[in-house]
């Protein structure tokens, strides 16, 4: 066994609801069974590299306040595999089967993208071995095309091809790296592919230098056989003033403007939702109306600030719907919940990494419960259904098949008669299952 900074503490077991030791699970079990699927397939729970192990505390104010011994010296390999062991220490603890990173968390710090290549090829073997022997998968992988100075203006979006061309390098070797790996999918957050001022920005340049770096990435993606899923990750502004894939409607209709449908979905990630001021429930339940769903990124935000806090969730309510949601399309194919979370700059105690995913796991299997119990009852879904009953009716089928001209409609108007909505009836039902 390594030395890691979790050396000290046990693996994390269900110990039921009552159970008061913050080191347990009250909710989680990944075996039980529910609805015909064990919870740890249901929920695919995965935890990231970046903020959980390569994100020391730090802010715009304040200096780092974690112990993350293997920051201090970023452009060792050698820390990079320390901090290897501590990250699967912790996988393997939680329990959590698949995890996330971007090149960027992985390798050691490279000054150019030729030696950041270097530094993540040499990261692949030791990282399958640990793969391996913890049974943990890849969930996705993604480059970071945000962090270094030469994308300040972007990366496709900039005006220098020659920017261009280095992210492109960067995601061709994450995206072989992510194939090597068996990753399920491969992420595209446009961190910096937006605009801070329209006063020296072509969109429609900018836009069309995007569609071409995404069809170029679908392109390799094919050559290489890589069988994952694609998927952009919708945000709407932070870091720029306005991000193009600002949210799950504006990136679809882009995707469809480009043909890059068929090719690439979406990573919904519910701070984003928010800050685009629509709610995750929505986002999630837009993505399905469009057959463009793909994973999620879990966390939430503050509603009195108005940036990506990355908060750990704790909404057992919400987290319901958009549960019952995933499993009434079918469950997650390629995706799963990958906690896209920090914890808050004063939690400094090593213990507090646990205890913030363990809060978030348990919210998950809490509403995995409550979703399975919705669906039994069929209460919500049979009131939609008779709401909408009368779209059955042959006239309406036939408004519907594109048979019935507005001339030929407007002969036949009959005054409608309202109906409620019954919001307070449905919202006193959610409650009594998830309060
Ligand atoms: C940023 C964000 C990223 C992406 C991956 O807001 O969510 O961490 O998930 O680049
Ligand atoms: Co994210």
């Amino acid at each position: 066994m390594p030395k890691t900074i979790f050396n000290h503490i046990s693996k994390i077991k269900f110990r039921g609801s009552e159970n008061r030791d913050p080191l347990s699970f009250n909710w989680y079990e990944e075996d039980k069974v529910i609805l015909g699927k064990s919870m740890k397939d249901h929920l695919r729970i995965a935890i990231c590299y970046w903020h959980s192990f390569n994100w020391g505390g730090n802010d715009v104010f304040g200096e780092t306040t974690f112990n993350r011994p293997w920051l201090l010296n970023p452009t060792s390999h050698k820390e990079a595999l320390k901090k290897l062991d501590s990250a699967f220490d912790f996988f393997n603890k939680i329990g959590a089967p698949y995890f996330c990173f971007h090149d960027v968390d992985m390798a050691a710090r490279g000054e150019t993208v030729k030696e950041l290549s270097e530094n993540l090829k040499k990261m692949i073997d030791p990282l399958s071995l640990k793969m391996e022997e913890n049974d943990t998968q890849l969930l996705w992988g993604t480059a970071n095309l945000f962090s270094h100075p030469r994308y300040m203006a972007g990366a496709a979006t900039n005006p220098d091809p020659e920017v261009f061309k280095c992210a492109a390098f960067q995601v061709k070797n994450m995206l072989e790296a992510t194939h090597q790996l068996k990753g399920k999918n491969y992420v595209l957050w446009g961190g910096r592919e937006g605009y801070d001022t329209l006063l020296n920005t072509d969109i429609k340049k900018e836009l069309s230098q995007y569609a071409r770096f995404l069809s170029l990435i679908v392109e390799h993606k094919e050559k290489i056989g890589f069988k994952g899923q694609l998927l952009i990750e919708p945000k709407p502004h932070e870091p720029t003033k306005h991000q193009y894939d600002r949210d799950a409607a504006t990136v679809i209709a882009f995707l469809e403007k480009y043909n890059l449908r068929d090719h690439i979905k979406l990573n919904i990630e519910a701070n984003h939702a928010t800050l685009a001021g629509s709610s995750f429930e929505h986002e999630v339940a837009n993505a399905f109306a469009f057959n463009a769903f793909g994973s999620i990124d879990i966390n939430r935000g503050d509603p009195q600030n108005g940036w990506d806090t990355d908060q750990f969730n704790n909404d057992c309510k919400e987290m319901t719907m958009i549960i019952k949601n995933i499993i009434m399309n079918g469950g997650f194919k390629n995706g799963g919940f990958n906690f896209d979370a920090k914890l808050r700059r004063q939690s400094i105690d090593t213990e507090d990494l646990f205890t913030a995913h363990i809060g978030g796991i348990d919210i998950l299997a809490k509403a995995l419960i409550n979703a399975a119990t919705m669906i039994k009852d069929d209460y919500l879904e049979s009131f939609k259904k008779s709401r909408y009953q009368d779209w059955n009716k042959e006239e309406a089928q036939k408004i519907l098949a594109g048979e019935i001209s507005l001339d030929d409609m407007s002969k036949n108007i009959i005054e409608p008669k309202p109906k409620s909505g019954k919001q307070e009836l449905l919202e006193k039902y959610l409650s009594n299952i998830t309060d």
